[in-house]
């Protein structure tokens, strides 16, 4: 049984607080990770997403690790808005399988107006399968926020990515500034607030440290975070510059990088994001161990493969672990 914990999480985090816990010997870093999963949340129960391209590549945006964006040449076609029907069936199949959130992405800079009522009715007829509804649509403007909500939408998904200080060496066509400006938006309209980043883009410990401050410090933490490897895909400026070089952020680092995230965010999902299909069971498990808390599910991301049910199936039997509700951090913080 998790001890309840309501003590209100700190968003007064310092560089070296956080460089210090990365510091830490890794068995003390993960006790203190432990300590910190188990007084927040359930250790053995795992949150299930699902994601959905809805409308894939084509993007005007430069982002380096990106198949998407217009700029690389990872071969990709640019496609159209799916049509809402094939949508709601993707997302009525991951409620069979037993996803509980359904992620729908976009490749765009920010969605167009034309595309506004199609969206809004995807959001609507999602939810009504039961399932919480999530967006990655790029940057929102004017009303497109409050509009979304007011569909049915739960969670707004934008990254910060990196530091503020790598992030001008992975995108140009848009600013960190602009992403805080999105993220303040969608925490305006009521939303809930997934916000997390890569690791392995070529960035230092001190970037990590960066990127865990920037979003431990903001006003209220992001309900979920996602913490994505980097999937390097040839024909992206990334995946081309680090595909004959080492690893740039080693197994344990990553591990670590997770650690860090759940006890700065305490009451957070964190989730083991992009990057599974090519991670071993142990270096998963001990993303468990560290306090991620949720995956993606199926065999697809939005362009790249992912783990996949079988997989997953055999490592959730092999680690005891089970689907997580979605009421389940409510419920806790409640009891
Ligand atoms: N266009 C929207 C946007 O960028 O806001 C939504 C889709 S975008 C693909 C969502 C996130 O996926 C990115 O911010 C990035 O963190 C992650 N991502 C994209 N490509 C990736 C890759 N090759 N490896 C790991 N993560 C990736
Ligand atoms: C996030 O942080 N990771 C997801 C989701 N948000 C939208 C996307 C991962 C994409 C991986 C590369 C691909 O499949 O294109
Ligand atoms: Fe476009 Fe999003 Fe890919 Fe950047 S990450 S290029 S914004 S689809």
């Amino acid at each position: 049984m998790t001890v309840p914990n309501t003590s209100t999480p700190r968003t007064d985090w310092t560089r070296d607080e956080i460089a210090a816990l990365f510091d830490l010997p890794f068995a003390d870093l993960m006790w203190q990770a432990q300590g910190v999963h188990r007084a927040y949340h359930d250790a053995n129960t795992v949150q299930l997403s699902t994601l959905l391209s809805i409308k894939t590549g084509g993007c005007a945006e430069d982002c380096g690790y990106c198949s998407q964006s217009a700029h690389s040449d990872s071969g990709l076609k640019a496609g159209k808005l799916m049509d809402t029907e094939a949508v709601v069936a993707a997302a009525r199949e991951a409620a069979a399988g037993g996803s509980d959130r359904f992620c729908m992405g976009a490749a765009w800079r920010s969605p167009k107006e034309r595309d506004m009522p199609a969206l809004l009715d995807m959001v609507s007829r999602v939810k009504a399968l039961g399932l919480e509804t999530c967006m990655t649509l790029g940057m929102l403007e004017g009303d497109q926020a409050e509009r979304l909500k007011t569909a049915g939408l739960d969670y707004y998904n934008h990254n910060l990515d990196t530091s503020p200080e790598y992030y001008g060496e992975v995108i140009t066509t848009r600013t960190y500034a602009d992403r805080l400006d999105t993220l303040e938006k969608v925490r305006a309209a009521g939303m809930s607030v997934c916000c997390g980043g890569i690791m392995g883009m070529g960035e230092t410990r001190t970037d990590r440290v960066g990127f865990i401050h920037a979003l431990a410090t903001l006003p209220a933490h992001p309900e979920s975070v996602p913490i994505n490897a980097l999937v390097p895909i040839a024909g992206t400026v990334l995946g081309d510059m680090l595909k004959d070089v080492p690893p740039a952020v080693d197994d344990v680092e990553f591990v670590r990088t997770v650690a860090v995230a759940r006890i700065t965010m305490p009451g957070s999902i964190v989730r083991l994001s992009a990057g599974r299909e090519s991670m071993s069971q142990s270096t998963q498990a001990l993303c468990f161990l560290a306090g991620a808390n949720s995956i993606f599910t199926g065999d697809r991301l939005l362009t790249t493969g992912n783990a996949g049910d079988d997989a997953d199936g055999r490592l959730f039997a092999t680690l005891g672990l089970t689907p997580m509700r979605s009421a389940e951090p409510e419920r806790i913080a409640a009891e």
